[in-house]
């Protein structure tokens, strides 16, 4: 697909020329983000984006990006080869400005390239700038014209160095980020792979292979979808199961605004849809979003009517209803992108709105007369979520009424401490009856509560939101913690200062943990990031020689134990399989006492949202050492709890 609009020939004297380099090396910040692995990675998108462009302008089919033993990276492409002829504004070869002199490129001069990308819409000079060095091939006429940079200054005038087939035409870009401005240079393979990934679903017919030359042998992925974002919606719904079997799409151009849709259905309950403009993804949305979201909208409840599939007495569908279970890629591109908002990621532009939205609400029509047994599907599936939403309501204004009584209605299994100061507080959420007896009996009174949950943990990635409100320990657990949640959510209003999840230390146990923490982090993520969640860690063993009492947390302790206290028929080694075979003062000394007990923090990294790391946190008085060995050895990660 092309995205050029304007029949100008390309050539030297488009580019045209703003400011130097330094500006960038000063404040790389705001350039590329950040100087951390974020922004190192961004400087390959950037110039991958030129690459990208090339192929959108019909001229490219495969991009190759190696990682280098050293961390350099090497960008080349089988395009048309940036033009080599002198610029006359600059006096220098085209090539040559559009590395050292920033917003070279047309980016923002209208003409030549159209579309750009990078999330700044910068581009190679501000990567040169951040280098050590960098290095440009133009294969272009059988021959191969070579600049080297250091640091954004060129170290001598491009020149022809050497010969190739005058079939072989393309760009190839090698460069080593500066050290002295990244915080570090090693790369992500996985985080690499899947923006590129992404940029080749984008971009149909693309092929972009990623090589790492720092492992033996060489790790390799191609990505190359004919399918384009038709693709990309299938992969996104693999392991799900699918509503109906076709991919609705819509493909077009209004106002200058090119608009590629492509949407199904899956049983589940959740959206994935993700929104693109000139192949940056947009997480915040905006116009384009806003069209989409509308036609939905309006074309189902219009064809729902019109089929009598929603009777004249039922409300209309919302969008939550229509986009239940849905998975769908928005991908616009447009001349002159505006971003609006805080962070300036929101797209701004009206046209974009009207463009998206007149274009699905046509094509979308025609399907539905032309489908009408997936169009009968989505309506039925839409009902249903209209009247679970309308269950749901009626089960949070109960939650919302319960917790404006508070301490009356606390659930009536919570054993509550007796400290009205929450700082001081915290509360056990206990895996099974029987070991929230014991823990009833050896806590603190004063200072901890205990709240044993009974039966299977609801996983509330599978449930619709009126059952995850009529569990009954969810519910139990949100009139404990005080809070509310979601949007109603109150941190002032917590009742704990900590939440200490205390399963049994087996498979069962730490499936329980994950289902809470995953209801933690959807229902009141607050909790997670301001770290007031933690597991406790209850031991493995419990040896017993000569009268003397340990505990072992591992196999490993359990052998170091024994390796000091010496291998005989004294030993009594006891394995606990739950926390219900010890009794309360065992689960008091090994789990509970804040001065001897292991915590771990469960933690949530800031510009990730998608997962959850389980730190560890010692609270604990004396016995540091052995624990800390543990502590370090044992650095469990919890990853996409949305499994
Ligand atoms: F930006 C960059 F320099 F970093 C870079 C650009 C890096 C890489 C790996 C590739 C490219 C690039 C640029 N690949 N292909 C192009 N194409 C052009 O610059 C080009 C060539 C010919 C014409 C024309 O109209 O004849 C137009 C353009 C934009």
């Amino acid at each position: 697909m092309g995205t050029e609009t304007n029949t100008e020939e390309y050539g030297a004297n488009q580019i045209q020329i703003l400011e130097g380099l330094e500006a960038v090396r000063k404040r790389p910040g705001m350039y590329i983000g950040s100087t951390s692995a974020r922004g190192l990675h961004h400087l390959v998108y950037e110039i991958v984006d030129n690459s990208v462009d090339e192929a959108l302008a019909g001229a490219c089919s495969h991009i190759r990006v190696n990682i280098h033993p050293d961390n350099s990276i090497t960008v080349v492409d089988d395009g048309r080869g940036i033009p080599v002829g002198i610029n006359e504004k600059a006096g220098k070869p085209a090539v040559e400005v559009v590395f050292t002199v920033l917003h070279a490129g047309g980016k923002f001069g209208g003409g030549g390239y159209k579309v750009s990308g990078g999330l700044h819409g910068v581009g190679a000079s501000v990567v040169n700038a951040l280098s050590d060095y960098l290095e440009v091939q133009v294969f272009h006429e059988g021959k191969v014209y070579q600049q080297r940079y250091e640091r954004g200054n060129a170290k001598y005038a491009l020149k022809v160095v050497g010969d190739c087939d005058p079939d072989r035409t393309g760009t190839q870009v090698t460069f080593m980020a500066d050290r002295s401005i990244f915080e570090t240079l090693n790369y992500d393979f996985d985080t690499l792979k899947q923006r590129l990934r992404e940029t080749a679903f984008l971009t149909k017919g693309l092929r972009i292979t990623l090589t790492d030359e720092r492992v033996e042998p060489w790790k390799e992925r191609s990505f190359h979808y004919e399918g384009g974002i038709r693709e990309f919606v299938q992969y996104l719904n693999k392991g799900k199961t699918p509503l109906y079997d076709d991919i609705i799409d819509c493909e077009g151009e209004k106002d200058g605004v090119l608009v590629e849709i492509a949407m199904q259905h899956n049983d589940g309950y959740n959206e994935s849809t993700y929104s693109f403009v000139n192949n940056i993804i947009t997480p915040e949305g905006g116009t384009h979003m806003t069209g989409f979201r509308n036609a939905l909208t309006k074309t189902f409840n219009d064809y729902g009517r019109a089929q009598k599939l929603l009777k004249d007495s039922e409300e209309n569908l919302t969008g939550d209803d229509i986009r239940e279970g849905l998975t769908a890629i928005i991908s616009i591109k447009i001349g002159e992108p505006q971003f609006e908002g805080q962070t300036k990621q929101k797209l701004g532009n009206s046209e974009a709105r009207g463009a998206v939205e007149s274009l699905l609400t046509e094509s979308l029509t025609v399907y539905l007369e032309q489908h009408p047994q997936i169009g009968k599907l989505i309506i039925e599936k839409s009902v249903m979520a209209q009247r679970a939403r309308a269950a749901a309501r009626k089960a949070r204004d109960l939650t919302r009424r319960k917790s404006a009584l508070d301490g009356l209605s606390l659930p009536g299994k919570l054993a509550d401490c007796t400290d009205k100061n929450r700082e001081n507080c915290e509360i056990f959420i206990v895996e099974g009856d029987s070991a929230g007896g014991s823990a009833k009996t050896a806590r603190a009174r004063a200072t901890q509560a205990i709240l044993p949950l009974r039966g299977k943990i609801l996983n509330v990635e599978k449930a619709r939101l009126d059952r995850i409100l009529g569990n009954a320990e969810i519910r139990a657990m949100i009139t404990a913690f005080g809070t509310g949640i979601h949007e109603d959510f109150d941190i002032e209003k917590l009742r704990y200062n900590r939440i200490i999840i205390m399963t049994d230390a087996d498979v069962d146990g730490a499936h329980i943990a994950t289902l809470l923490l995953t209801f933690f982090y959807r229902f009141m993520p607050e909790l997670i990031k301001q770290g007031h969640v933690y597991l406790a860690t209850p031991p493995l063993y419990k040896l017993e020689k000569n009268k003397k009492v340990w505990y072992a947390y591992s196999d490993e302790e359990l052998n170091n134990i024994l390796a000091e206290v010496g291998r005989d028929q004294n030993n009594k080694i006891q394995r606990y399989k739950g926390l219900g075979e010890m009794d309360a003062e065992q689960l008091w000394e090994t789990t509970m006492d804040p001065a001897r007990r292991i915590l771990k923090r469960v933690s949530m990294d800031d510009d990730d949202e998608s997962s959850v790391d389980v730190t560890f946190t010692t609270l604990m008085g004396d016995q540091v050492e052995p624990r800390r060995e543990f502590i370090e050895e044992n650095a469990a990660r919890v990853r996409n709890l949305d499994v």
